[in-house]
């Protein structure tokens, strides 16, 4: 039987570096209509950069947003939007999962590690802080969404596709004993053998896996409209390629953020977001 999807948009860009991510939702509406999803709601987020009080309340309506599409045994989609919304999103799912007394798991396809903490973080941007806040570092006010516990233990979360970052983040993250695959390691080894290492690891200790997908993770050759392009990275086709070849049962929620059509006249960009939705969409679940 297939789970119906409960598609969401979390429309924000103010917390990256470049305007224009917020779009992307609106702008996928009808691509969207045409693969029979409609969005069920868009949060549109209008303050300030840095205003953590009014991003708190942002982040708790996507993730009760979130909860709710789960507690309907629906499967919950997040079209970003800056990678921010990540903070919402998959405190909804770790509450939710809580609450069945499931662990969550949860793989990080980006360039970036999103480590820092206001203390390391250069730019002070938030969409370099939800692995951070998730992992129950960083904001006060953000690392406490629905509940009081850290969303994602450190040895249940793996970073795939790690090519640009800064050493305050890393140090955090090898602290925790976080694995990371560094593009290098893709490079090597091949996107495949690496993606079906780390499912593989995470199905045997935890319930379910969520997947956060951050499109300067893959080779800007597929996905050129992002706001922090990093050279290299994942090739698309092989990444869809992965996704036919796991146990999607496991699959508790998929997260899509950072495209910005702004940068890809071309609408590449917006097509690899569709691409992933319909994947996922069509594939079997028991
Ligand atoms: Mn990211």
């Amino acid at each position: 039987m297939r789970r119906k999807i409960g598609l969401i948009g979390a429309a924000i860009d103010a917390c990256g570096g470049t305007r224009g991510a917020s779009d992307t939702p609106d702008i996928l509406k009808e691509d969207m209509g045409r693969l029979g999803l409609l969005f069920e709601d868009i949060f549109y987020y209008k303050n300030g950069r840095h205003d953590i009080e009014e991003l708190r309340k942002y982040f708790v309506n996507i993730a009760h947003s979130v909860k709710s599409i789960m507690q309907d045994k629906q499967f919950p989609i997040v079209v970003g939007g800056d990678h921010s919304c990540a903070i919402g999103t998959w405190s909804g799912v770790a509450d939710e999962l809580s609450c069945n007394s499931q662990t969550l798991g949860m793989i990080w396809c980006d360039a970036h590690m999103d480590a820092h903490t206001p203390e390391t973080s250069p730019s002070g941007n938030i969409h370099g802080m939800p692995v951070a806040t998730l992992l129950g570092y960083g904001y006060k006010d953000l690392i406490n969404i629905i509940n009081d516990n850290p969303k994602i233990k450190p040895e249940n979360i793996i970073l795939i596709g790690i090519r640009s970052f800064e050493y305050g983040e890393e140090e955090l993250l090898k602290q925790l004993g976080v694995q990371i695959y560094y593009n290098y390691d893709i490079t090597k080894r091949g996107f495949n053998v690496v993606f079906n290492e780390a499912y593989s690891k995470l199905s045997t200790t935890v319930d379910k896996i969520g997947l956060s997908i951050d499109l300067d993770g893959f080779d800007p050759e597929f996905a050129p409209g992002v706001g922090t392009k990093e050279p290299d990275g994942i090739n698309f086709n092989e990444f869809i390629e992965s996704l036919k070849l796991i146990d999607i049962k496991k699959i508790v929620a998929l997260e899509i953020t950072e495209g910005n059509s702004h940068f890809d006249p071309s609408g590449k960009t917006m097509r690899c977001i569709t691409d992933i939705v319909s994947q996922v969409k069509d594939l079997e679940y028991a």
